[in-house]
């Protein structure tokens, strides 16, 4: 892949350059002045003299592939979590030292400024945040590439707690404008719902006619998303919806007035808000509706764009365009592609097939039964008719063309490959259709490839086992290094090549120091003023105080049984209970961070958000156990608050069940930053133990195959309450008022979960998670053996760079190249 991009500083803009530019924009954008600016307006007009050279490359590389009629691959994902994008923006131009200096100058700091930045929260986890490096790394590495997504009014709920439990708040990232977006009404589209279906026999062939019941407009929002160097800038599109007659005249002169305005809110709500369920199915209409409106938006736009360059030479379409569904949420867009070429163009259906199926791959994130998408039969039928139908049709070729003459008469496997499920109410499965309508199916790391393969389509892999591969998910080093972690990044480029934000690989280099003890020194002095620089913020924000001495302890996630919170938290009040029982019990000192956002529908997340919050209030201020625990839990956990954690931690909590989380991408933007991983063998942990060895991590519990095993044998966790003493006690404490003081009982449902069910096999681990607890601590108290470690880490990490995953997805699923950018 071709790649000339240099590492900045960028040599066409002088730092007076850049403060004449903030101060026009100061003057002239944002009708202030230096003397009366507020930070917010000062924030603004450097993002603004940030977009003269921004908007600048997204001119040149949209003539570049045009130009070139390049193959191009279009994102399709419900969600992008972009967090802020000044800083990002600044590195990747080459520009963050210069304005560091301008800003300075201009008697402002920039710290302060990317401070005022809200985070741009679209979407609610890992899947969200991959599609982000993914965007960054596919801009870096020149590919011509197009994400399309929802623009959402709201993305992931604002957290509070309030006496220790979450309280949902509106997000409102763009409540003044967002000065990264351009809004581009000259590419709207319109997006047919509801209706019916006529059949209309006027030629050979009947024709289908949809006669849609509403019609919606789809506004496009472009973010310029600029490549490391530059030179390449991509775009994210995103969709919003409006009605589109607001002012429909009949209406408004029989008196209609107020009812116009009822039709655009209802156009409107579509794109209003995020749905915050992540792994598991909310089945609701409106989410139906959102898949579909961005899916046709998007799949139209490639049509618009292909049309005016090709007109109806269909023969080309799929050598020119690759869709990627980021997981089920867009699968819709395969019976919508159908409908577009066959009913749209007059394409009969196996060309349509042909080449449809030749242009979407489909990315699989899940194994959990309730996060596989299924949508009611009857809902699909009344929102969209002519998918239904089209869904159908696939569905029965798929049986009597695939199936049948594999399996002939075997109607069970029929029963479990059909895309409709049977049994009451019936359900169209998206996963079938997706794996159905995709020439590739991937998983986002070794293990979960091979599970998807065995469990989850075992019989689809045997129609077509060349259909299914693995991409191992990655993260962008610019943000989740060179921009979050400025110190480290000093230390790196006074032993590796500059450009090793690019080329990752280059930190292999400093696998030699990791025995020399000055080097070592260093690294850790930079850990050190990193922790101290987080004592500081949580000061600030919680008026906490911690000692940057202690192990810094980090579990950042969404919060979901299946991660297990509750075995880090069942740990702490087991340590607790020992200083309680020893108060000279021996241990090095540890700082327990959480950040997890549990979906607002969860109960059982919502209590174990409860949980660490009261044990934390307890613990945190007991005088008996002389600070040796403590736990903090900032509220609102995002990107931008990863990015200030991630620097300081010493340990990685990575202890979902195995078998459980398909990647995990958190674990690796930690152990990139010097943290040991304490882990189970589950999704990336397993290649990230495999990149950075064995010693260099610390692993415990059941495999993927123990897992199964102990299900199959009959898994009794009361067992384990009865068996181990400390855990019975540390249970029962929840069955008690000992956290709740006055209000027993409260988190009782923690407790008899995990005795009487425990479904991800909390206890089983427990005893295994606290010898590698006490591995930790070892190792930790071995100053040498422990700089040793996490520096090797670092050194080792170069294949979760998300340019590797990208490559990996340009090579084996997209078949697509870089193409340089005009200077
Ligand atoms: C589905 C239907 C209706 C409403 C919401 C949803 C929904 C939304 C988000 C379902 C799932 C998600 C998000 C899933 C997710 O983030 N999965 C994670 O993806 C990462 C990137 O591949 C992996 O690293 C994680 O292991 C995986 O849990």
């Amino acid at each position: 892949m071709p790649n000339t991009v240099s590492a900045a500083p960028n040599p066409e803009l002088s730092v007076n350059d850049f403060k004449e530019s903030v101060v026009k924009h100061l003057r002239s954008t944002l009708g202030t002045y230096e003397e009366k600016a507020s930070t917010q307006a000062w924030s603004q007009a450097v993002a603004a003299a940030v977009n003269e050279l921004v908007f600048d490359g997204v001119s040149r590389t949209r003539k570049t592939h045009a130009r070139e009629d390049a193959r191009a691959v279009h994102y399709l994902s419900l969600e992008f979590l972009m967090g802020r994008l000044m800083s990002n923006n600044l590195h990747n131009l080459g520009l963050f030292e210069i304005a560091d200096q301008a800003i300075s100058e201009l008697g402002q700091s920039l710290t302060d400024l990317l401070e005022e930045e809200p985070d741009m929260g679209l979407g609610n986890g890992g899947l969200g945040r991959l599609a982000a490096c993914f965007l960054d790394s596919m801009a870096t590495l020149e590919l011509p590439a197009v994400g399309y997504g929802i623009h959402y009014e709201h993305g992931l709920f604002r957290q509070e707690f309030y006496k220790g439990h979450q309280v949902e708040r509106p997000d409102e990232w763009r409540e003044f404008g967002s000065p990264w977006e351009i809004c581009r009404p000259e590419s709207q589209q319109k997006v047919k719902l509801y209706g019916y279906v006529e059949t209309v026999y006027d030629g050979a062939v009947p024709k289908k006619v949809w006669h849609p019941g509403r019609v919606v407009r789809a506004i496009p929002w472009d973010i310029p998303i600029v490549g490391y160097g530059g030179r390449n800038v991509n775009i994210l599109r995103l969709w919003e919806s409006r009605a589109d007659k607001f002012f429909d005249w009949d209406v408004f002169n029989s008196g209609g007035y107020v009812d116009a305005y009822k039709e655009s809110v209802e156009a409107e709500t579509i794109s209003k808000v995020l749905y915050p369920n992540d792994e598991t199915d909310a089945g609701k209409e409106l989410r139906l509706i959102q898949q579909y409106f961005f899916s046709a938006a998007s799949i139209a736009d490639v049509m618009r764009r292909f049309k005016s360059a090709h007109g109806n030479d269909f023969s080309k379409f799929a050598r020119l365009n690759a869709l990627q569904l980021n997981d089920t949420h867009p699968a819709i867009a395969v019976p919508e592609m159908m409908r577009v070429l066959m009913d749209d163009e007059g394409i009969e259906w196996s060309q349509a097939w042909e080449i449809s199926q030749a242009t979407f791959s489909y990315t699989n994130h899940t194994l959990l039964p309730e996060a596989l998408e299924k949508w009611p039969l009857k809902l699909i039928g009344h929102v969209l008719p002519r998918h239904l139908e089209i869904i159908l049709e696939i569905n029965h070729r798929f049986l009597h063309n695939d199936v049948e003459p594999t399996w002939p008469g075997n109607d069970d496997i029929k029963r479990r490959l059909s895309i409709v499920e049977e049994g009451g109410a019936q359900m169209i499965r998206m996963g079938h259709l997706s794996v159905i309508g995709s020439h590739t199916v991937n998983g986002v790391a070794e293990i979960h490839s091979d599970l998807v393969k065995r469990d989850l389509f075992p019989e689809m892999n045997q129609l077509w086992p060349k259909k299914f591969t693995n991409v191992t998910n990655g993260i962008t080093p610019r943000r989740w290094m060179k921009a979050c972690n400025p110190r480290l990044s000093t230390l790196i480029e006074k032993h590796v090549d500059k450009d090793w934000p690019r080329y990752l690989e280059k930190l292999e280099a400093l696998k030699p120091l990791a025995d020399d003890e000055s080097f070592q020194k260093e690294y850790m002095a930079v850990k050190q003023a990193n922790k101290e620089e987080l004592v500081g913020i949580i000061k600030n924000l919680m008026d906490i105080d911690i000692s940057a001495d202690a192990i810094f302890d980090i579990q950042i996630k969404r919060l979901h049984e299946y991660k297990r919170q509750h075995l880090n938290l069942l740990h702490i009040m087991a340590q607790y209970r020992r200083l309680l029982l020893n108060p000279d019990y021996d241990m090095v000192p540890r700082v327990y961070f959480f950040g997890a956002k549990a979906a607002p529908g969860y109960a059982l997340a919502k209590q174990i958000i409860f949980a660490i919050n009261k044990v934390a209030e307890k613990i945190n201020n007991d005088e008996r156990i002389g600070g040796k625990i403590k736990i903090v839990f900032p509220a609102n956990y995002r990107v931008s608050l990863a990015e200030k954690l991630i620097p300081a931690a010493d340990v990685s909590e990575q202890i979902s069940l195995a078998g459980k989380e398909a990647s995990g991408t958190g674990n690796m933007k930690l152990a990139l930053n010097g943290a040991i991983t304490l882990g189970t063998l589950d999704g990336a942990n397993i290649e990230i133990a495999e990149e950075a060895g064995s010693e260099n991590v610390v692993i415990f519990g059941m495999e993927v195959d123990d897992v199964i095993a102990k299900q199959q044998a009959g898994y009794n966790p009361s067992d384990y309450y009865h068996k181990n003493e400390e855990l019975k006690a540390v249970l029962d404490w929840f069955d008690s008022d000992f956290f709740t003081p006055g209000e027993p009982r409260l988190l009782k449902d923690i407790k008899y979960n995990l005795v009487d069910h425990d479904p991800f096999m909390v206890l089983a681990d427990f005893d295994s998670y606290c010898e590698a607890q006490e591995k930790i601590d070892a190792l930790y108290r071995d100053k040498k053996a422990w700089a040793r470690s996490t520096i090797i880490n670092t050194a080792s990490l170069a294949k979760f760079n998300s340019d590797r995953s990208m490559i990996d997805y340009a090579k084996n699923i997209w078949n697509l190249g870089g193409i340089a950018a005009d200077d």
